[in-house]
């Protein structure tokens, strides 16, 4: 039985992965953070039983104390490593830039560090994001694009990337970098664009929310769905031998198509609710990212099957449920 240890388990990447590995008969420890309240719903579904689900194991730990990551990977020997875990929120890297610095570029170090120096150093997948190009030089993105990173977040995954690429060439290990453009699904964060929208439009169809209050509406992103982009990640680590590629869809849409889409589902404009808000825009923007999958297509045989529309529906459907039982509660008087 293959094992892997996967950082970011808790967040939407990493229990669609979770998901994937176990259903291939993998044995998958998941690195969570000490929180003081629940912070496992994403995939409580996998772990509430673990008499159940012996093959997953939640383990303490934390990107920014490099010394446990060095005991949980000596300790575990693991095949293959997924290295999800970030803060993974722009506009907050500018409220938070040290902290960002701290764990998704030097946490990726220590855990490099971890894995190198173990006897069999495992396989190592790094999320590597399209923020990478931020004032785009060239469109589509493809893995010749330079960089020109935006935010600190950004920054910070520049320097992971590398050290990913050098710790490949200096250490012979077998390292890929996944650069992914936007992706998303029912479980995205609700302070991410497109989650923001659904949870709002839904709650707003059923009266239990007023307006919307967003930031800039004419950003474009090349969107994916998520479930589709873990299957590139574990498809790179399978590969003969290591490299770096490109995940996206080929396909942008702006903010603005995005609501259409979702308000337009629900029979409402959006013009009437979305407000501006200044503390949503950032200091500096990335206005549009499209990114070229020709290589993963080609090489790893990975193909996005879920479009724009379906996901925008599937999101909004997911989040009509919610709605549906706020709404319930909220009518017998509990919410
Ligand atoms: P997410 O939902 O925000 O999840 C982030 C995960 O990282 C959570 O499990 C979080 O744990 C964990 N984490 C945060 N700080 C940590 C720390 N100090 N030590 C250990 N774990 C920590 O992000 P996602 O959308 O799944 O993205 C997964 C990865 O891909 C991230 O590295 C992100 O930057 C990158 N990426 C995402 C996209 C995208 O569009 N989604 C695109 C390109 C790259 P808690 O639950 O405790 O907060
Ligand atoms: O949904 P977003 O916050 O995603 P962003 O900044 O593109 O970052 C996400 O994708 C990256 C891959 O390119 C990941 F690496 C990163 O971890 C994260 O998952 O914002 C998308 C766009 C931006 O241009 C933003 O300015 O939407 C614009 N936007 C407009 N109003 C807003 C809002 N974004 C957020 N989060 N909230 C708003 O109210």
């Amino acid at each position: 039985m293959k094992k892997a240890l996967i950082t970011g388990i808790t967040g939407q990447d990493g229990s669609y992965l979770t998901e994937l590995l176990l259903d291939k008969g993998y044995e998958v420890y998941g690195i969570i953070r000490r929180s003081s309240s629940f912070h496992t719903g994403r995939i409580d579904h996998l772990y509430r039983d673990p008499h159940e689900q012996p093959a997953l194991k939640l383990i303490y730990g934390d990107l920014t104390d490099g010394g446990d990551l060095s005991t949980v990977v000596n300790e575990i020997q693991p095949d293959e490593v997924y290295n999800l875990g970030a803060q993974s929120h722009v506009r907050v890297s500018f409220d938070m830039p040290i902290y960002t610095a701290d764990v998704d570029a030097l946490g990726t170090l220590r855990l490099l560090e971890a894995i190198r120096t173990i006897k069999n150093p495992p396989r190592f997948y790094q999320a590597s994001s399209s923020e990478m190009y931020g004032k785009v030089v060239e469109t589509p993105q493809t893995e010749k694009t330079p960089f020109y990173p935006r935010s600190p977040y950004g920054c910070a995954k520049v320097y992971s990337y590398w050290q990913t690429v050098n710790y490949r060439e200096a250490y012979d290990l077998f390292a890929c970098n996944g650069i992914l453009f936007n992706h998303e699904s029912p479980r995205r964060g609700e302070t991410f664009v497109t989650r923001k929208i659904t949870r709002a439009a839904t709650r707003i169809k059923l009266g239990l929310q007023k307006d919307l209050y967003l930031g800039n509406v004419d950003a474009k992103r090349d969107w994916g769905f998520a479930g589709d982009y873990v299957e590139a990640m574990w498809l790179m680590l399978q590969q003969d031998a290591p490299d770096d590629y490109v995940v996206a869809t080929g396909e942008n849409h702006s903010v603005c198509e995005f609501l259409d889409e979702v308000f337009g589902r629900l029979d409402l404009d959006w013009s009437e609710y979305v407000k501006k808000d200044p503390k949503y825009f950032r200091p500096a923007e990335v206005d549009i990212l499209l990114g070229d999958p020709g290589k993963a297509k080609k090489e790893l045989g990975w193909r996005p099957r879920v479009t724009f529309k379906e996901l925008a529906q599937m999101m909004t459907e997911a989040d009509m449920k919610l709605a549906e039982e706020e709404k319930i509660l909220k009518d017998h008087g509990r919410g």
